[in-house]
């Protein structure tokens, strides 16, 4: 086997940037680049301090060095850690996405509390650990992604004490009390602490991953700038970027906190919905669904966070009182297959599923119904299609990290058209103050989001629309990656 070039940028992630491809033709396979904001964001610095990425490829077969891209082929060198058919199943499916994800999305579904997938987790961050250790130089810079693999910081900082290590959480991180039910929970927070960054996307979790700390015994600055002093008195601001405060651990190492809002690439997303390709595929749709006066849309993973039944509901309550007519609505539910074979995944499913025939029973008509649901993954030239054919969107999350589509959307109505329904529990929330914000768990409130997005002023929904996506012009994925790795 060869010894992969020694890179001084490590980025560790669950998975590889890049994907197992089969044409459909030929049957040779091939590997796919992933079209991943974070990859974009982070090519620039991978290319130019021959980085490498550390993470699995995707499928339990076994993957080695020599079956990826060349370091030539793709920029960066692609380091792949395999996991087997059991790791897959507990410490993806189990330890991360039946523990972690609930208990961090504030227990939208009871997490499981289960032994033996701790112990897998702990053995599959120490591969990705190991991984890691064989691409980076003693005195690398190394971004370790997400609540998969928190223990990762930690093993690499016994091992290279060197290192610069930041450490980024995209999901939120719970309250304090809720975090104390994981028995597992030092461990969590050593794993992290092993990083010299550590980051989030909103004062709220930067908040909760402090004041846990502190709780726990661990000596814990929180800055006294006007900022922090107010998000400590529970104000909510928008959030641009800042440190909130630090940690004084025993081995004399200060870890900083910080909040990043991750966004997206906007200029591009902005350019390629403009294009006269776009625009025609987006009047295409329209047409083809009876050009409805207005267009309503919901993009999301089938995930049961994403309060997909939510919306619907609300939806329906407004036609069954008859404040909005079926005739001038539709409603496209995009839904991506997500980790189908836990079981509240499929629950959820089941019920959106439900939801939608008793929509279109209730008030559709022979030729057309009021939702049309697709339980699919669709390429990102039709994603941007339908966000710009789209008059109102809908992200109503019971609980997001951020929550990328809202960006998106906003990305592709540069010119003021459309409008953003948005749940106050996403960290979109915290930073596109001009959506029609909503509370999720009531169904009059996103009612009421949804007919103040249709009834409102025209020139007060261009503005609203316009500010927000200056916002995200500005604040783009480069920037994020940015700010997080000058600070590190
Ligand atoms: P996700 O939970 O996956 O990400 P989100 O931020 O909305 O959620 O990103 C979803 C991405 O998938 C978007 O870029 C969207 O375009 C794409 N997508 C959605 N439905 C699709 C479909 N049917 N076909 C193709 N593409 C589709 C996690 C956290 C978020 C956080 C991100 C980034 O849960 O809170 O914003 O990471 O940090």
């Amino acid at each position: 086997m060869t010894t992969p070039v020694k890179s001084d940028f490590v980025v560790v992630a669950n998975r590889l940037p890049v994907d197992r491809t089969t044409d459909k033709k030929t049957g040779e396979e091939a590997w796919t680049p992933s079209p991943g904001g974070l990859v974009t964001a982070l090519r620039p610095v991978l290319t130019s301090h021959d980085g490498a990425w550390v993470g699995w490829p995707g499928s339990t077969d076994t993957v080695t060095v020599e079956d990826m891209p060349t370091h030539e082929e793709a920029g960066i060198t692609m380091m792949p850690v395999n996991l087997n058919a059991q790791d897959f199943e507990e410490f993806y499916e189990g330890f991360s996405n039946g523990c972690l994800w609930p208990l961090y999305h504030d227990l939208i579904v009871k997490p499981s509390y289960n032994k033996q997938w701790w112990k897998r987790y702990e053995q599959v961050n120490q591969h990705f650990a190991n991984a890691c250790s064989e691409v980076l130089s003693e005195d690398a810079t190394v971004w370790v992604q997400d609540y998969q693999l928190h223990l990762v910081p930690g093993m690499l900082r016994t091992r290279h004490p060197k290192l610069q290590i930041g450490f980024f959480l995209h999901i939120p991180f719970p309250s304090p009390e809720l975090f104390r039910q994981l028995p597992w929970r030092r461990d969590i927070l050593e794993g992290t602490l092993g990083a010299d960054l550590v980051g989030f996307h909103t004062q709220d979790s930067a908040r909760n991953f402090m004041i846990t700390l502190r709780a726990l015994g661990y000596e814990v600055e929180i800055l006294d700038d006007d900022d922090n002093a107010a998000f400590l008195r529970g104000a909510r601001l928008p959030d641009s970027g800042h440190t909130v405060g630090y940690v004084r651990m025993d081995d004399a190492r200060t870890v900083t906190v910080g909040v990043f809002p991750i966004s997206i690439d906007s200029t591009k997303v902005q350019q390629q919905a403009i294009t006269p390709d776009t625009r025609a595929a987006a009047d295409r749709l329209r047409e083809e669904l009876g050009n409805p006066r207005f267009l309503l849309a919901g993009v999301d993973r089938m995930d049961y966070t994403k309060g997909i039944l939510h919306r619907l509901t609300a939806l329906e309550k407004l036609l069954d009182e008859g404040t909005i007519e079926p005739k001038d609505v539709v409603m496209i539910q995009v839904a991506t297959p997500s980790r189908e074979r836990l079981n509240d995944y499929r629950v959820s499913r089941e019920e959106v599923e439900k939801v939608v025939t008793r929509i279109n029973g209730n008030h559709g008509s022979l030729t057309r119904p009021v939702v049309q649901y697709v339980h699919t993954n669709l390429p990102f030239t039709s994603l941007l299609a339908l966000y710009t054919a789209t008059d109102l969107m809908l992200v109503t999350a019971l609980k997001d990290g951020m929550n990328l589509v809202a960006k998106e959307y906003v990305a592709c109505h540069s010119d003021g058209s459309g409008a953003l329904v948005l749940s106050e529990f996403t960290g979109a929330a915290t930073q596109l103050v001009q959506a029609h914000l909503c509370n999720p768990y009531d169904p009059d409130s996103i009612g009421l989001a949804i007919q103040r997005a249709m009834a409102g002023d025209p020139e007060d929904k261009k503005h609203r629309m316009r500010a927000m996506w200056e916002h995200v012009r500005v604040n783009d994925v480069d920037h994020w990656a940015q700010s997080f790795l000058e600070q590190l």
